[in-house]
């Protein structure tokens, strides 16, 4: 009998997004051996399984993009203010291409488990390919990588096309002259909606939540423009840097109470004019902490939601009830003005519960509808929810996925008692939900591969954060989403989209730069927290 030895290197990264392909650079940098893991087929994560029509980023392209590199950000050309999937995955291919990382990927390959052996002190990770025997793994799995698939009666009877935006064909879907349904009206519900309304016959949109949503203004992106910000590159990224939420925002940075409201408006008038989701909630900086700031920010944007739907009744029915910006602010191109066309019918779920799909369409409790294609805009399992369904064990057998079922703790949101030698790139408990998240995954990927410079300098053979280091970091992250609106979220910032998912605040509020010089005391304080062993 053959037994097929592992293959050995220093690091494992698991995923090809924007944190895998920087973290495999970074690793050359450092010397060390790595092997890339992908269960896709190319580089791109969550813009490579994402392809649905309509598909932007809802952070501007000359924001949304790598900075560590002063060749690839003035070598690549964006060509709108907010980039389009094909536009992100082909900047990643670009900057794969670039940095040489590619041969250090396995494509097509999905991790299964890691098991941490006790004895070598090292992991030992099961990919569809083989085992790998590493001393670090960096998951850079995503925080939407996994869609939530809802259990609703029926599905399997339904006799059309039932489509998933996460996981999108490759090849066109045609819509015309098909009657539709979208399941959703988040991000995804908002993107695809007025596409799909173009050209099919009738479209049907079960809403149980309504988003807010602005209109985004994207526009082809000025020569001008480009290179206004491409002279100053690093001026602007080191400006970006000092953002709470990681790019740009021009905001005046006054509370609601130091402005008034005139002031207030103006900004907000400016801000919804721009088409900015990051600038918009910025515009007064207390609307996600002060009750009245919010309902100030919230009945702007209504009263703005209002103007743009023709049928008086039918905007109050798409008119958001939450506090603005504690689920995702949405930005949209002529979402609400689909609900203006004939062919266009807003079922509302609140009012009719959905109670099943048939095999020709679906029922409510109102009654049948039919429809050729069901599309399920129906969100992601958050944070969590790609890691956990990886069978990771850590020291003495303990399984990650128990351990955060209860509670998705985290020390600085990138490493896990119990779990040595790893980090879990934006996992819970740090800003990048709510933030520019490229800038977010660049902090942690620099922040660990320095650790690992030094680790490796000072000859320490493990490192895993106290589990009272963990828990003051969690209480600390509690503490401050709770001082702020986000503890009436209810959304997937803190796990209430996933039936049966603990809820916690998987978004650390205190903000991009105070949360980066936090991570920078840490090292500086020789790594507190964490326990080194040599
Ligand atoms: P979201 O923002 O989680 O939105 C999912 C939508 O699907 C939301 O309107 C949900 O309504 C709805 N939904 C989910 N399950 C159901 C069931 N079972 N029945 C009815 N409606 C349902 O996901 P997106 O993909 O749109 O956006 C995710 C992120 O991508 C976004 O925040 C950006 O960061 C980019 P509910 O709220 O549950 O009532």
């Amino acid at each position: 009998m053959t037994t097929t030895q592992p293959d050995v290197t220093d690091i494992v990264v698991v995923g090809a997004g924007f944190a895998g392909i920087y973290m495999v650079h970074k690793a050359h940098e450092l010397g060390l051996n790595v092997i890339g893991v992908e269960r896709g087929g190319g580089v791109g994560g969550t813009w490579y399984w994402n392809r649905y029509p309509g598909l932007r980023c809802d952070v501007e392209s000359l924001d949304y993009s790598y900075s560590f590199n002063e060749e690839i950000q003035q070598e690549w050309v964006w060509t709108e203010k907010f980039p389009a999937q094909p536009d992100i995955l082909a900047y990643l291919e670009f900057v794969a291409t670039k940095l040489d990382i590619n041969k250090d990927f396995r494509f097509d390959t999905e991790v299964t488990g890691a098991t941490w052996n006790e004895s070598t002190q090292r992991w030992s990770v099961a990919t569809t390919a083989g085992t790998i025997d590493t001393k670090y793994v960096v998951w850079g799995t995503g925080m939407l990588s996994i869609p939530k698939i809802p259990n609703i009666p029926g599905m399997d009877s339904f006799e059309g096309e039932l489509l998933n935006p996460a996981t999108w064909p490759q090849e066109p879907v045609s819509f015309a002259g098909k009657k539709v349904a979208v399941l959703g009206t988040g991000s995804t519900g908002i993107q695809v909606i007025p596409i799909v309304a173009e050209t099919a016959e009738h479209l049907y949109v079960l809403q149980r939540t309504p988003s807010f949503s602005l209109p985004a203004h994207n526009a082809s992106l000025t020569p001008e423009r480009v290179a206004e910000v491409k002279a100053h590159y690093k001026e602007y990224r080191a400006e970006a840097r000092t953002q709470m939420l990681g790019c740009v925002t021009e905001t005046r940075g006054e509370p609601f109470e130091v402005m008034g409201p005139e002031l207030a408006r103006a900004e907000l008038e400016r801000n919804y004019n721009y088409g900015s989701p990051m600038r918009f909630a910025s515009a007064i900086v207390d609307t996600v902490a002060s009750e009245e700031a919010n309902n100030f920010t919230a009945s702007f944007a209504r009263e703005k939601i209002r103007e743009r739907i023709a049928d008086p009744a039918l905007a109050e029915k798409l008119m958001p009830d939450h506090f603005i910006t504690t689920r995702r602010l949405c930005i949209d191109t002529d979402y609400y003005e689909t609900y203006n066309r004939d062919n266009v019918t807003l079922v509302d779920l609140r009012d009719e519960e959905l109670l099943s799909l048939t095999p020709k369409g679906f029922r409510t409790a109102a009654g049948e509808y039919e429809v050729d294609m069901f599309i399920l805009a129906t969100g992601f399992d958050g944070v969590t929810g790609a890691i956990s369904r990886i069978d990771v064990r850590g020291k003495d057998g303990v399984s990650l996925s128990a351990k955060w079922k209860e509670a998705p703790a985290s020390y600085m949101g990138l490493s896990v008692a119990g779990f040595p030698n790893t980090f879990v790139v934006t996992g819970p408990g740090c800003p990048a939900p709510l933030s520019n998240v490229v800038l977010s995954i660049e902090i942690h990927i620099e922040w660990i591969a320095n650790m690992i410079k030094k680790l490796e300098a000072d000859g320490v053979s493990t490192f895993e954060p106290t589990a009272a280091a963990e828990q003051e970091w969690t209480d600390h992250v509690n503490a401050v989403s709770d001082s702020t609106l986000m503890r009436f979220s209810n959304s997937w910032y803190v796990g209430a989209n996933v039936e049966g998912k603990a809820r916690v605040n998987l978004v650390y509020m205190g903000g991009v730069a105070p949360y980066e010089a936090e991570l920078q005391d840490v090292a500086n304080n020789n790594y507190r927290g964490f326990e080194l062993i040599h």
